[in-house]
């Protein structure tokens, strides 16, 4: 009856991604490769100004062009609410943001008409003769700019740019240690001040933005097929818009080429497509270009920050300040107000002050909407507390490691410590990955180098950075997410199915766009059910055959979807158990469970699951009342965030003639919980740092005095690729998470948390000797030559 073997253990094996073979030989599905019958196009007609009034649009042209069947504008297409935003904050000024601009067009880039056309090119050609008559008005792109009297004003009705302020005291919902104000006024206290602006950054996702909907008009039913990482919140989305009721609303996100957050978005583009299908009765399609993408897909980033710390003389750390201006853009977005809040209670780092605190504006400009990007919140955080340690370092003439080494929270203060800004780490090991760290780095041998180089006069010197990195991921439990005034949950959901002949079918409901949850996924059930990792379907990203979800984002698929999913197996196992007990004639208690055979306990008689299933299906012997079926949902809301960490080190070589970096090397140690998938995981770290690195050294979208995007195409936006980068040396620790049962915690965005102060910081490490203290992001070689200049005056 019992298979004797059973699988061998998957959970931290290395295994090759289910993925990946057909993402390999080309045979995915992207939204852009599905063709319905009937099907026609869309092209927008979007504002050539950041800001002018529109005095009226004609469009009688572009009904006339071949292949035409319709265009619209904002006064043609009737929408219930505006596009959704999530984040209701506490006085925030929410103006409404229509998918197609009423009055005014706020950003270049704005989207005023739409025209629906039988083929692509056609759609294209004619909404170049739509004609709008524009009123140009002065623009405003720069955050400091857009609160100074007198400036523009995105929304003239609000009177103001300031869409709201979130301060600590009043919003947070946990209370901090004490107010820092005191031990700034300590003359006792040594002070260091540091100010960066964090420069606006373009999401670059493989796949660019595409939507396609089909109605069904007999039965009122829609499906839209769409590039997104967060199918579930669309359907939602999409229903309050369109007041299409929800399960009449289908939302399918197919295969999706990456994200970075640009997908945890709803645009208007979608809402269109649903809007013009229910006018047209007909399918229509959109597929972003790329140049159109870089207006019309948010931005990320684009933040004054300025932080202060005050510490002893013997470098102890006591307070932090921190205010910052975080850009908005013209309009808010899903979770544009929320980005700079996601880490307010991080910028305190892995250390442990006495006071502490945050507050942030929010600010409307002309510009594309700003919202979450890789990180959204904690990489500002982590760049602000790490760059200014080592300015204190500096102050005080102390070593930057040994600084850091002094004021970490300490391992034996965990599980559950209460850092300053109130909220509840779950586990940490701070001074054991950096230590592991140290260990791969030589510090002490790079120190000998570094001042041999100085020493002898060479053009090229080196230098080291630090970045160690504390982040709050698995968005997240719902009170803490109520307590912010967030208007959805934070949990997950998953149903796990024994099928008949013995595999299983999982579904998910977080969205995948590249992490890999068929692979981690799979290899989780398997282990649990004692199945083999072959037998495990994974199915995700369609709200019908996945009704239950809260998709992907915040690094929370793992550490709250795969919570969810390991609860769906506790409930099969007991279930499982029931009828074990009934088929071997013995009570539940008797029986033992190894995953894939329960045996009663003391004998050599035994059932396993797929036996099990198979009855539980066929359901010809089951106890008196048992529900037919091996099938289980758990939705589980997690009671606390997952709190990974890491230590990383950048070595750079800088010219000083020419003010060009190089990467010498880049060490990573980082520790995520228990380990799923180490291949995974690297997989995640080397694309997080290679964003990481990105930022700090090549990638800035500016726009000119008139708000035009001057990174407007890729080959101006500097996106590096394998030749810039190091090879990544990568380590780990392993802190379990006290707060699930898996003690995992998430990965999804760490390297690009932590990479960016690293590598600043190396540079100014090894231009300190000249006077450096700063390098502006991105440090392009003119900018690094200039601070040498500056410093040498
Ligand atoms: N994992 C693991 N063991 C751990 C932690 C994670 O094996 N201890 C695995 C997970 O099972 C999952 C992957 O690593 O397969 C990432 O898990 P997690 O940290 O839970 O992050 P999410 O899956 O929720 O992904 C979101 C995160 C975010 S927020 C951004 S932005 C991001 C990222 O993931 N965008 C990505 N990684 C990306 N990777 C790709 N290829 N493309 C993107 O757009």
């Amino acid at each position: 009856m019992a298979t004797t073997e059973q699988p061998a253990r998957s959970i931290g094996a290395r295994k090759l991604r289910k993925e990946d073979p057909e993402l390999i030989t080309g045979a995915s599905r992207y939204t852009d490769d599905i063709t319905v019958p009937g099907m026609l196009w869309l092209s927008f007609v979007r504002s050539p100004f950041a800001h002018a009034r529109i005095n009226g649009i004609d469009t009688a042209q572009a009904l006339e062009a071949p292949g035409v069947v319709a265009a619209y504008t904002a006064a043609d297409l009737e929408f219930a609410a505006p596009l959704f935003m999530a984040f209701p904050l506490r006085d925030l000024k929410q103006p409404p943001h229509w998918p197609l601009a009423k009055d005014k067009a706020r950003y270049a880039g704005d989207p005023v008409a739409v025209v629906v056309a039988d083929t692509r090119a056609r759609a294209k050609d004619a909404a170049e003769l739509v004609s709008v008559d524009w009123e140009p008005l002065p623009a405003v792109t720069d955050v400091m700019a857009a609160l100074e009297d007198g400036a523009p004003l995105v929304h003239d009705d609000l009177g103001t740019n300031n869409a709201g302020t979130w301060d600590f005291e009043l919003d947070s919902p946990a209370p901090r240690r004490a107010d820092p104000g005191p031990y700034f006024e300590d003359p006792e206290l040594v002070k260091v001040t540091g100010e960066y602006f964090l420069p606006r950054l373009i999401p670059n996702a493989m796949e660019p933005r595409s939507v396609l909907c089909e109605p069904n008009v007999a039965q009122g039913e829609y499906t839209l097929w769409t590039a997104s990482q967060i199918p579930h919140f669309i359907r939602t989305f999409l229903t309050i818009e369109l007041g299409i009721p929800e399960a009449k609303m289908r939302v399918i996100a197919p295969d999706v080429g990456g994200g970075f957050g640009s997908k945890l978005e709803h645009y208007g583009e979608e809402a269109v497509a649903v809007a013009v299908a229910r006018e047209l009765g007909r399918p229509v399609k959109w597929t972003e270009e790329r140049a159109e993408g870089y207006l019309a897909t948010i931005h990320g980033r684009d933040m004054y920050q300025r932080i202060e710390l005050a510490a002893t003389r013997d470098g102890q750390l006591k307070a932090v300040r921190v205010k910052l201006h975080a850009a908005m853009g013209a309009y808010l977005r899903v979770v544009s107000p929320a980005i700079p809040m996601l880490g307010a209670w991080l910028y305190a780092g892995v250390y442990d002050p006495e006071a502490y605190d945050f507050a942030y504006d929010m600010v409307f400009t002309n510009t594309t909407p700003t919202d979450a990007y890789r990180g959204a919140g904690r990489p500002e955080a982590t760049y602000a507390i790490e760059r200014t340690m080592d300015r204190l370092a500096h102050e005080l003439r102390m070593d930057p490691v040994e600084l850091r080494r002094k004021n970490m929270i300490t391992k034996d203060k965990f599980p559950n410590y209460t850092i300053v800004s109130g909220l509840t780490v779950d586990s940490g090991d701070y001074q054991g990955t950096l230590d592991k760290l140290l260990g791969r780095l030589d510090y002490e041998g790079f120190r000998r180098e570094q001042a041999q180089r100085r020493q002898s006069g060479d053009a090229k010197v080196i230098g080291v950075g630090f970045s160690t990195w504390l982040e709050m991921c698995g968005l997240a439990p719902s009170r803490v997410l109520a307590a912010l005034r967030y208007a959805g949950g934070g949990w997950e959901a998953s149903t796990i199915e024994m099928l008949p002949t013995g595999t299983v079918r999982v579904l998910i409901g977080t969205s995948p766009h590249g992490q890999g949850h068929v692979t981690t996924f799979s290899q989780m059930v398997a282990d649990q059910l004692g199945v083999e990792y072959e037998d495990v379907e994974v199915l995700h990203g369609d709200t019908q055959v996945v009704p239950l979800g809260l998709d992907t984002y915040g690094s929370r698929s793992l550490a709250v979807g795969g919570i969810a999913a390991y609860h769906a197996g506790e409930k099969i196992i007991a279930k499982a158990r029931t009828l074990a007990a009934h088929q071997l004639e013995c009570s539940e208690d008797d029986l033992e469970w190894a995953p894939g055979t329960f045996t009663v306990r003391g004998t050599d008689r035994s059932v396993d699951i797929k036996t099990l299933a198979f009855a539980a299906w066929s359901a010809h012997d089951l106890p008196d009342g048992y529900e037919p079926g091996l099938t289980a949902t758990h939705i589980y809301d997690p009671p606390n965030f997952s709190w990974p960490h890491g230590a990383h080190a950048c070595v750079v070589e800088v010219d000083t003639e020419t003010g060009s970096v190089s990467i010498l090397r880049y060490i990573a140690v980082d520790d995520c919980g228990e380990r799923i998938n180490p291949m995974v995981i690297e997989g995640q770290v080397h694309g997080g740092v290679a964003q990481g690195i990105a930022e700090a050294l090549f990638e800035e979208a500016r726009y000119d005095e008139e708000g035009n995007l001057r990174q407007g195409t890729m080959a101006i936006y500097m996106i590096p690729g394998a030749p810039e980068l190091p090879s990544f040396e990568l380590d780990h620790t392993v802190t379990p998470s006290p707060t699930n049962p898996l003690g995992v915690k998430g990965i999804g965005e760490a390297g690009t948390i932590a990479a960016p102060p690293a590598v600043i910081g190396a540079i100014v490490d090894a231009l300190s000797h000249l006077g450096v203290t700063d390098v502006e992001r991105p440090a392009t070689p003119e900018r690094v030559w200039r601070a040498i200049q500056e410093a040498s005056r």
